[in-house]
């Protein structure tokens, strides 16, 4: 008894960590299907024991599987999630493709979990900036209620995936070495330019838009509003690349709707929040680091303090694993709260 689950993306940075992330938790698996593109096709792989080959992606493979994690990037997601949903599976998909789609819904379990019974068969997995910004944010939003978000990140590598973490590493050898640094891949693979990003700042994550804002800060706009279902919302962002591996951080000032709100309100809230962990004493320098952050499922958030001249205004620095709450463990996540929900059945 148990669920047929396939991960398309398998050999990927994201893809890694879901099957890491199933095989810590206890979603009932019958059988796991590990796919991607032909290159990685024919890696072999752990889980619970038993050696699993990473096969060739084709419309075929979803035939019999109820939940499928897609990671393998937009256009594969485009191609793939349809067929697999023709053929009865529930797709939890990590890239931007289908997010602002109304009839996809963009779920974090711990904002929006009752979005789960209106899927069409597929369900987006936001970015994961956005994920752990509203996850610390929806608390404050039911208690005091929120009228704007004013965020700027400082974001791991990883982000970028595994050929972005491959080079922070050589460069940073590079570096040490007193050699000639290559950079071709970050900020964007695909972008004209490309920057060191060993012992250096990239104010670019992903391509710039029309309006001046790139890509990833557009995302941490619009899924905001539409995963606290506030289209009003005032919401702006700065994301900027750091040289880390994993871990994102965020600086987010914040204004509530409530009059005479406290920090230390903001703070006992947060310290009961679900997926939330409290790290917050200025006095004996405790506050989160993506270091410490690293193979964890929660949201750490610490430095909290009230503005200075705005009566409504708050300070929070927000940081998580961007490739576990970020990515795989959100789907995972998600997987476990469609089973909860009834909206998948063990057979
Ligand atoms: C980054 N946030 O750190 C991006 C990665 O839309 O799922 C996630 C891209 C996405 O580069």
């Amino acid at each position: 008894l148990g669920l047929n689950v396939a991960i398309l993306g398998a050999t990927g940075a994201v893809g890694q960590q879901m099957i890491a992330t199933l095989e810590k938790r206890n979603l009932p698996i019958k059988k796991l299907t590990l796919l991607s593109s032909a290159r990685s096709a024919g890696t072999r792989v752990l889980f619970k024991g038993e050696e699993i080959e990473v096969q060739e992606a084709k419309p075929e493979c979803f035939e019999g599987i109820d939940i499928a994690l897609f990671s393998a990037g937009g256009s594969i997601s485009k191609e793939f999630a349809p067929e697999a949903v023709k053929r009865g599976a529930i797709v939890v998909d990590n890239t931007s493709a289908f997010r602002m789609d109304e009839n996809v819904p963009l779920v974090v379990p711990e904002v929006n979990e009752d979005d789960l019974k209106s899927h069409n068969g597929i369900i987006a997995n936001p970015n994961c900036s956005t994920i752990q910004m509203v996850v610390a944010l929806e608390p404050i939003r039911k208690e005091f209620g929120l009228g704007k978000v004013v965020v700027s990140t400082y974001q791991a590598v990883s982000g970028a995936g595994a050929a972005a973490i491959s080079e922070l590493l050589d460069q940073s050898q590079a570096v040490l070495n007193e050699e000639e640094v290559q950079a071709s891949v970050l900020p964007v693979k695909g972008d004209n330019k490309h920057y060191q990003i060993a012992f250096n700042v990239i104010p670019q994550i992903d391509k710039f838009q029309d309006n001046g804002f790139t890509f990833e800060e557009m995302k941490m706009i619009n899924e905001t509003k539409k995963i606290m279902h506030m289209p009003e919302l005032s919401v702006a962002a700065t994301c900027v690349r750091l040289p880390i591996v994993t871990g994102h951080s965020e600086s987010v000032y914040i204004e509530v709707e409530s009059e005479a709100v406290t920090a230390i309100q903001v703070k006992e809230l947060l310290k009961t929040a679900t997926g939330v962990v409290l790290q917050d004493d200025p006095e004996n320098q405790v506050y989160p680091m993506p270091q410490a952050a690293v193979g964890k499922n929660e949201v750490f958030v610490g430095r909290i303090r009230k503005d200075l001249d705005e009566e409504k205004g708050f300070h929070l620095w927000v940081v998580s694993d961007n490739l576990l709450k970020g990515a795989a463990w959100n789907s995972v996540q998600i997987a476990e709260s469609l089973l909860k929900l009834g909206l998948v059945t063990v057979k």
